[in-house]
């Protein structure tokens, strides 16, 4: 039998089977992707096929075993926190992955903004921006937003911009979720739980409160998890992530990951142009004329200098 993983402690699966029954199940043994070193070898979002127990002692204990994983179409992943070899898979065959951004309580920078979309680019998921937390902001804030929307929109990033609490912003998300694995990813506290419950309220998710004193959100979600929704498709919430790494990219990849960058790169004047100081690079001339977004660039700048991650704030 076959089914879709929904949700993963580390060593218990929850296997959806058809649209009503899910299956707890055990991985048997373990089982290496290839050329894959993860934490997780199951990831939420996997396709799996799955055996069933025929030992009465352990049946008691879980329905099924997963045998084999299915070849992913895609994958997120991010670096394992301890183990920095390792990569701990966040979701696999995701359709479209959400960024939830906040200027502020907590905020989101550009540069977090940009390895999100550069992940998605490299492992071929639709990247999309959801602005939230409208209700809080002030006129210059408004503007701020708009201005970043724009940013984008010249790249080819559509964006919405919503109030999570507000069933009328969130009702035009709908059709776009609909019959899509869809993931919701950004800081912790942006409201990722927020508008999940706001779409569908059964969820009764928890959300937290942020703590006055540092303006970060609490931790209340560990693992990723799916939801299917009721008008079709699905949601994976995921906990909220401080720090993106890029893994797995080679310096010349980067520019394949922006594509406003990609597209001047034939322009440059040596093909192997990295466009960080080489003579007639069609890029640079483009950040100097205003083209390319100085942030963008930025970013771009410290991804092929191999810093690690973008730090939003101190602990
Ligand atoms: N004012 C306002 N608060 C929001 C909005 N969305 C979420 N929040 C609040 O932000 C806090 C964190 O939300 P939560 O959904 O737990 O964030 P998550 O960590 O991304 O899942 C909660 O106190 C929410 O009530 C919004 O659109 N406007
Ligand atoms: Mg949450
Ligand atoms: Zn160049």
């Amino acid at each position: 039998m076959k089914g879709t993983v929904i949700k993963s402690t580390g060593s218990w699966y929850e296997v959806l089977v058809d649209d009503k029954t899910t299956l707890l199940c055990r991985m048997k043994g373990i089982f290496r992707i290839k050329g894959l070193k993860a934490t997780n070898p199951i990831a939420v979002g996997d396709r799996v096929s799955i055996t069933f127990v025929e030992d009465e002692d352990t049946k008691e204990k879980h329905d099924g075993v997963i045998t084999e994983v299915l070849e992913r179409k895609n994958y997120l992943i991010r670096k394992s926190k301890n183990l920095s070899k390792q990569i701990h898979i966040i979701a696999a065959n995701v359709d479209y992955a959400y960024l939830l951004v906040t200027l502020a309580a907590p905020k989101t920078s550009l540069g977090f903004i940009d390895r999100f979309l550069a992940t998605c680019e490299a492992y071929s998921i639709k990247a999309n921006l959801i602005f939230n937390k409208k209700d809080i902001y002030d006129v210059a804030d408004l503007k701020e937003v708009e201005r970043i929307r724009q940013l984008y929109k010249r790249i080819g990033y559509d964006s919405h911009f919503i109030s999570a609490h507000n069933k009328r912003d969130v009702s035009d998300l709908k059709a776009l979720l609909k019959d899509k694995v869809n993931l919701f990813t950004g800081h912790s506290g942006v409201g990722k739980s927020t508008l999940i419950n706001t779409l569908q309220p059964e969820l009764e998710l928890k959300t937290a409160e942020i703590s006055g004193t540092h303006l970060k959100g609490m931790h209340t979600t560990t693992f990723a998890e799916m939801h299917p929704l009721k008008f079709g498709g699905f949601i994976i919430d995921t906990p909220g992530i401080k720090e993106l790494s890029i893994v797995e990219m080679e310096k010349h990849e980067i520019s394949h990951y922006y594509p406003e960058i990609f597209k001047l790169s034939s322009k440059c004047k040596y093909g192997s142009c990295l466009h960080i100081n080489e003579p007639e690079c069609a890029v640079i001339q483009a950040v100097e004329n205003g083209v390319i977004a100085e942030s963008r660039y930025a970013s771009y700048l410290s991804i092929i200098s191999g810093e690690e991650t973008v730090k939003e704030y101190n602990d």
